[in-house]
């Protein structure tokens, strides 16, 4: 039984391999992408059990999905395939950094998840179920999927995590915070960014006040924050250089995750988290340099730099 169960939408990623506006041509590497596919990716190079719940479809991209997954020892037998195509989305980061992404998903297979998806069994004996913000701001029916595996991780006992990636591409701050709202009493563990931050509260005091037990913001290149019951910490980023800062989110959420289940203090679980954002935000791609467990361990020792 995986140790951690994750469910959203996986995309196919467009990556450019160089700077600058798509529209005078750029050559791009196909990837594989989603919050919580990049999530169960880097738990499971860890060493973590993972099963990754979605719907694919039934064409090539879809395949390319169910590949990767296999390739990383991510657990897929809760993956249904339903005729349809997978969604993709395109990135593009200018020559100051400015980045933005472009999405080709709606009506995309994940997206018509409901109530129902996948067999809540498969969720027996999980220490955590996680969910990210963005799986109900694809559909209504993925919305009412997301409230309803939150209910049945609750009624199993197993702890709930989101982290809330809000994409203002995908909804209005007004429908994400009425989500929000009906999602909080099941959420045991609440990690966000500074930028969700200020898009849904404006100011970064309301989201301490939260009635969530455990709240981590995530800050970039600042490292993070965090409130562990009435216990306020701070934990500062590895100096990298940020090269495609895309899925550091969902490395660090791993990485705090894991860090849980190895059982780590609260301070030494930031200091994980931000090793894997590290990784992550200095390599291009979504996950693709997600570290091994005994190479992320080797980087927080110190060990670095050439072997010979
Ligand atoms: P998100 O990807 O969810 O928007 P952030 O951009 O805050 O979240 O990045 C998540 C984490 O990744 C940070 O808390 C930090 O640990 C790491 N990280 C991101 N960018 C950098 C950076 N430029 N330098 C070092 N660490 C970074
Ligand atoms: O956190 C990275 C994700 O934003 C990326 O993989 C794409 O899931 C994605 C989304 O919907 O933005």
């Amino acid at each position: 039984m995986p140790e951690v169960v994750t469910a959203g939408e996986a995309l196919v990623a467009l990556v450019p391999l160089e700077r600058g506006r798509l529209r005078v041509g750029k050559l791009l590497e196909v990837q594989v992408g989603g919050a919580e596919l990049n999530l169960a990716v880097a738990l499971a190079r860890l060493g973590v059990g993972v099963g990754y719940v979605t719907w694919l479809g039934t064409d090539e991209l879809s395949e390319l999905i169910l590949e990767r997954l296999r390739a990383e020892g991510v657990d897929t037998r809760a993956v249904r395939r339903v005729e349809g195509f997978t969604g993709v989305y395109l990135r593009r980061i200018l020559p100051l950094g400015q980045g933005r992404v472009f999405y080709y998903r709606q009506g995309s297979a994940a997206s018509r998840m409901g109530p129902g998806a996948f067999d809540p069994a498969y969720l027996e004996g999980a220490r955590f179920f996680h969910l990210s913000g963005i799986t109900p701001a694809l559909s209504e029916s993925c919305r009412a999927f997301s409230l309803w595996a939150l209910a049945e991780a609750k009624a199993r006992g197993v702890r709930v995590s989101l982290d809330l990636n809000h994409r203002r591409h995908l909804w209005e701050g007004r429908a994400a915070r009425a989500w929000l709202e009906e999602a909080l009493p099941s959420l045991d563990l609440l990690l966000l960014s500074e930028e969700d931050a200020e898009g849904l509260f404006g100011e970064e005091g309301a989201v301490w006040n939260l009635p969530v037990p455990e709240i981590v913001l995530k800050r970039g290149a600042k490292g993070a924050s965090a409130r562990v019951g009435e216990r306020r910490l701070e934990a500062p980023a590895f100096p990298v250089e940020a090269v495609d800062p895309v899925g550091a989110g969902d490395a660090f959420s791993a990485g705090y995750l894991a860090g849980h289940l190895w059982g780590l203090s609260p301070e030494e679980r930031l200091r994980l988290a931000n090793a894997l954002g590290a990784f992550v935000a200095a390599s291009r791609g979504d996950h693709e340099e997600a570290p091994r467990k005994e190479e992320v361990l080797a980087f927080l020792r110190g060990e670095g730099g050439w072997h010979r």
